[in-house]
């Protein structure tokens, strides 16, 4: 099993779309083991982004990311850190394949609604930068039988 860091972005929450953000998710059968919403500051921002602060749109992305809450999720699952890159698609919703979270929502490179940690070393790093251990609830789903066979 694996842990991904998923942030449903300023312009989800503005947009009401993360209901069915999350539904995707859901219907996906991916477990989510934690979620709150919180005010992103400018020093978390520099820290979640912090291989892009010295970077010339980095200024902008500060402002977005910091401009209305987000919705900071904890997912769980067999390849969920590829997965759900691959669910959210390209990084530029002009970009993203229709079908893809962006592609379906997203007509933007900033405003591309929802990150989610590109690996391990990425997953591990983000999830402590926004989760302490008491606020993750891991579970057994009960409909595993029915999701998956014993064997994968
Ligand atoms: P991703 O891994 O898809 O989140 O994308 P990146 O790490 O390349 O970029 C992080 C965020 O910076 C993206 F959500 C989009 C944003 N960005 C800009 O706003 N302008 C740019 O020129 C490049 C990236």
């Amino acid at each position: 099993m694996e842990r991904s860091l998923i942030l449903l972005k300023p312009d989800c929450v503005q947009r009401r779309l993360c209901g069915k953000i999350i539904s995707r998710f859901e219907e996906k059968a991916i477990n989510i083991i934690g979620l709150k919403m919180i005010q992103v500051t400018p020093e978390l921002s520099k820290q979640h982004y912090a291989e892009h602060v010295e970077k010339p749109f980095y200024p902008g992305l500060e402002e977005f990311i910091t401009g209305a809450p987000v919705v900071a999720m904890v997912l769980e699952g067999l390849d969920v850190i590829r997965v759900v890159r691959e669910m959210l698609g390209a990084t530029n919703g002009l970009n993203a394949a229709s079908g893809t979270i962006r592609g379906d929502y997203s007509s933007s490179r900033q405003m591309n609604l929802v990150h989610a940690s590109d690996g391990p070393d990425a997953s591990a790093r983000e999830i402590a930068l926004y989760f302490a251990d008491n606020e993750i609830c891991g579970y057994e789903p009960c409909l595993t039988p029915w999701l998956k066979a014993s064997d994968e």
